[in-house]
Order: C-alpha cells, then structure tokens, then sequence
C-alpha cells in the first residue's frame, strides 16, 4: 500500500501478493547461516504483507521463513527496495547476491541496489527466533508476541538518473495562524553552497520557483501555506506539498498538517490550546494475521476507538505502519509513537549492539514519521529499568537522537517506577506512569482493588510536584484489569468483565478528581497474544485487558469507557 510521501516521476511497483514460500525450523538452521544456493526449493505460497506464524501451517513456529517473487526493472540503473517493516530480523538477496540485512522489527527501512534491465529473482529470508546475540531489540522476556514474516508494505522503485533527486522534505510548523512552515529538503547531488531553483506548490494552488541555497544537501526556507487550515482532532485539515527539482527529472509530494504541540506550564497544548488525552494502548495485531494488519482492520480499529470517545492511541511498543498513521491524519487521531522495547533491565543497558540498534531504530522512526500531524509524543523504551544509573546515560542518548533531528514534538518514555525510585523522569518533557492499581499492586482476591486506584493517582501526582517536574505533564500510559471475555460473574470477582469494568470506571472517576493529569490511556484496547511462555497472569496465552477481545467483540468496560470518555470529551469542550 503506497504512503506519503509520493514521487510521481519515478517507477514505483507494490510487490504485495503471493510470494513462493519454504520454512526453515530454527533447529536446522539460523539466519547468518542462511545462503539461498542451499535452499532452492519453494513448494509453498505466502502472503505479503503478512506473518507466516500467525495462523495455518505455521502458526505458533519460529525459524526462517524464505519468500522469494520475480521483479521486473525496466532500465538499468539504481533501485530502491522499501521494507515498510518486517518481523524479526531479515536478508535480502537479488539473483542470489545479499544486498541488505533488516535487523530493525517494524521498522520502515530501504535498501537501495544496482540492477540490469530486466526480470531478477528477489528473496527475502526473515527469522522470528528469539535471539539476543544478533537481534536483541526482541528479547524473549518481551510479554507480547514475536510474529514473523514480511507484516507491511513492500515496494520497488527504480530511482530517476536525474543530475539532483528528492530525499524527504521535513514540513515544521512555525505559526498555526498564518500557515508559516518551514522545508527542509533532502536534495541528493546538489552542490553545498550552490543555488538550486526549485519548483514548489502548496495544495491545487500556483506553482512558483524559489531559489534554495544548498547546504550540507538540505534546502532550507520557510513559506506561509495559502489558505491555512490548522489541522486539530476536531478538524484533521490535511495540506500537500508539491517540489520539482530544476531538470523536472524528479518530483515529490509530501503530506503534512499545520499544528503545533507543546509540554509547557505542566499542560500539552496543540495549537496553544490545552489538550486532555483519551485512549488506548493498542498493539498492531490479530490472532489471523499477526502483526500484518490488513488495512480494514487499522480502519475499524480506529472507528471503534472513535465510537468510545477516544482522541488518542498510544502505539506499544514499536514503530507504527506509515499507512495506519497516514489514516490517524486524516482521522483525526493524535498518536504516541514509540520505538521497540520492553521492560529492558540494567544487563541490556550495558550491552553495546542492544544500545546501537536502539539508536538506529529510534532514528529510523523519527524520520520516518516526521510529516504526520497526528504524531505528537516521541517515546522509546517501555519500562525501562530507570532506577539505575545506567538508564540515565541510555535514555538521554536516545533523547538526544530525537531532539537532534526533531524538536518539534515531547519526548517520553512509559515509566512504572513513577513515585517509586525513578532517577530519569527529569530527561523527557512529559511524565508517563504505567500503574496498575488494583490488579498487580494488589491482594485480588480479598480487597475491594478499586479502592487502590485513588491513592495510587494521589502519589503520582505527587511525584510529579518534585522539584524539576513541576513544569511537566502528567499521563497515565497504562491502568488496566484482565478479563475473559463472557466471563460474568455476580460477585464482580477478578478476572470477570465487571471486576474490569467496575476498576477502569472508577480510573475515569478519579482521573476527573485529579486535575494535574494530562491523558488516561488505558491498557489495553483488544487482547493480544503474549509472549508463548504466558505465565500465570496470561490465560490462553493472551493478555487479556483488553477493553474488546482480539475478534474485536466488547466486553462490558468498552461501554463504560464510551460514556465516561464522553463525558470527559464535553467537558473540554466547555
Ligand atoms: C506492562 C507493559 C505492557 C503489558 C502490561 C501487562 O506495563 O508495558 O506491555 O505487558 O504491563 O499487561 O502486564
């Protein structure tokens, strides 16, 4: 599926369908040791994009999986093959030469390639073994599951043999009421201190030259937008921007909104106006298709969560798909990006590839998704160890790698030590508290758990009152109960959809006696399948907070949550 931004004048084919496909167990072989000479028989078929492991045949397997189609180039010269992300770690061969290695999960990633004219054979080999040596952004503690396969998009595209091409171009808002925005385009070949007249159009309106001076291959200027329309939840107005380069050898549209977002005065404020977050964490999955979710389930996902009054989605625990943000956009969805991790320990923290991957997935996503008004919350690192000092020095690396490309948005990360010995709250611009009062923080069966949730509010707000934080705002990223789906019960017990629903209804009641709170974004939106190990908290092998069930059918907390959410909705209104 094509997503912004778009270049009109190069080739550019969608290589979604159905591949050839072997299966290689992890017992017989591991990817670094994977040649294709030695694997030449596909007797399967495949879908791409999808996870081979989700469900069929190969449900619940780990190994190799090997997906092989023809290409067709119609001039020689330089490609570029466009991964929208694939699961875990991948190869990638052209007539059986490597020309690339994918260690980044979820992560939209190109590779870019020499190739003759004509048909070439391309194989992809993607492991979704769970292998901390040589993949260690997914760790086998990790609760969710690891997929595998090739989950989104995939393209090909033949790059213009133009003097000077497109990179992306960075759109900045600068001032929402008179449309100002900055550009910041990536020109390949052009000269460092040279004049480079490009063509640019804001929407279907006039085209007109600018002279950009190049510098270090970015052109740099700020323009006001005709016709501003600010983009907002309420009002998700959606601009293009149109550039030819001198020769008319290349062309590129980009997609942008004009909005600002700031964590200032302990508020988040889009547009200078104080914004209060409702929503859910949402992990991109199914039981049929895993992680590779097909575009009408992104859509119904989405008008579900409108239908309960929701204005946000916090994306656990890795990048999202540029196709559902392109969606979030023109919905109307604000959206916590954030890149893979998981409860990561000091160990981790110490380990040099884990830290470097980091980095590169953390800068991969950032510029990315650097054009989608619906992107306001950068974050890295869910629950990350951050009583220890070693986090310190991590997550300001990790800062740093954000803030040196992108200012433009918060920076946070989801803490679950908020109150209870966090040293590195101080580094982000937005405190986030995953807590779970009443369900892990208590004796279930004999308490009334929902009692918790208040004093629990209570302390994270007072947390937030230290010296240093009193400037930043405050969310709860995660709060949530399991419960089974068609589990009732008259007592309201555990793990019943009204223990789940009585304990999140009283979150929302407490959250609207906690005014320091800027969102309530509960864990989580549909069950998701945990991590194979389940554990005792995990029945059937999912986790199951869900406020829906994994086939999307509501329990009973979903209503709750709507008229709640409602409420909170008419309130900010007023
Ligand atoms: C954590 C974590 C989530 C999920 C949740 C739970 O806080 O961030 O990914 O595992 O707990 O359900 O226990």
């Amino acid at each position: 599926m094509t997503t912004y931004p778009l270049y009109p004048r190069r080739r550019r084919t969608d290589l979604a369908g159905f591949w050839d496909f072997q299966f290689i167990p992890q017992t017989i072989l591991t990817l670094p040791d994977f040649s294709p000479s030695d694997w030449p028989e596909y007797p399967e078929k495949q879908a791409v994009p999808g996870c081979f492991d989700a469900a069929g045949k190969y449900a619940g397997a780990r190994g190799i999986g090997v997906y092989r189609r023809a290409i067709q180039v119609s001039r020689k010269g330089r490609l570029r093959l466009e991964l929208g992300g694939i699961l875990l770690i991948g190869r990638i061969f052209l007539d059986g030469r490597e020309i690339g290695f994918d260690p980044w999960p979820y992560s939209a990633a190109a590779f870019e390639f020499e190739a003759e004219a004509g048909i070439h054979e391309l194989i992809i080999a993607v492991e979704n073994r769970l292998n901390r040596a040589y993949n260690p952004l997914f760790l086998p503690e990790y609760a969710f599951y690891a997929y595998g396969g090739i989950s989104r998009s995939i393209e090909l595209m033949e790059m213009p043999c133009a003097e000077a091409c497109f990179g992306r171009c960075t759109v900045t808002t600068q001032d929402v009421g008179t449309g100002r925005v900055r550009l910041d385009i990536e020109v390949e070949n052009g000269k460092d201190g040279t004049l480079m007249p490009i063509a640019v159009q804001f929407d279907s309106g006039l085209a007109f030259t600018h002279n950009f001076s190049v510098r270090n291959g970015i052109c740099s200027a700020e323009f006001s937008v005709p016709d501003p329309k600010p983009w907002s939840p309420e009002s998700p107005a959606l601009h293009t921007v149109r550039l030819i380069t001198p020769d008319a050898g290349d062309e590129l549209i980009e997609r942008f909104g004009i909005r600002t977002i700031e964590a200032k005065n302990a508020k988040l404020l889009l547009n200078g106006k104080e914004q209060t977050l409702r929503g859910f964490n949402r992990h991109d999955a199914h039981p049929e298709f895993g992680s590779g979710v097909p575009p009408a389930l992104m859509l119904e996902d989405l008008q579900i969560l409108r239908s309960m009054h929701c204005n946000f989605i916090r994306g656990c625990h890795y990048p999202q798909n540029q196709a559902f943000l392109d969606l979030c956009d023109e919905l109307g969805i604000l959206v916590w990006e954030e890149s893979l991790g998981w409860g990561n320990s000091k160990d981790c923290l110490k380990d040099p590839l884990f830290h470097d991957r980091q980095i590169e997935q953390t800068a991969l996503m950032v510029r990315n998704s650097r054009n989608h008004p619906s992107v306001i919350i950068r974050a890295f690192m869910n629950e990350v160890d951050s009583t220890v000092p070693e986090a310190r020095a991590f997550l300001a690396d990790l800062v740093k790698t954000v803030k040196d490309f992108d200012t433009s948005r918060p920076v946070t990360f989801a803490s679950n030590h908020v109150g209870r010995g966090d040293i590195c709250l101080d580094l982000v611009d937005i405190i986030s508290c995953n807590t779970y009062p009443g369900w892990y923080e208590t004796y279930l069966y004999e308490e009334d758990c929902k009692a918790h949730v208040g004093p629990r509010f209570d302390e994270l707000e007072k947390a937030a009152q230290a010296p240093g934080l009193e400037d930043k705002p405050i969310i709860i990223s995660e709060l949530g109960a399991a419960a089974l789906f068609g589990c009732h019960d008259r007592a309201r017990i555990p793990w019943s959809e009204e223990f789940q629903a009585d304990l999140l209804e009283e979150a929302c009641r407490q959250f609207a006696l906690h005014p320091r709170f800027s969102g309530l974004v509960f864990w989580q939106f549909a069950d998701t399948r945990s991590r194979i190990q389940g554990g005792s908290n995990q029945a059937r092998g999912f986790n199951n907070k869900g406020v829906l069930d994994e086939y999307r059918r509501e329990k009973l907390a979903a209503d709750v949550i709507r008229k709640a959410f409602a409420e909170m909705e008419s309130r900010q209104k007023k």
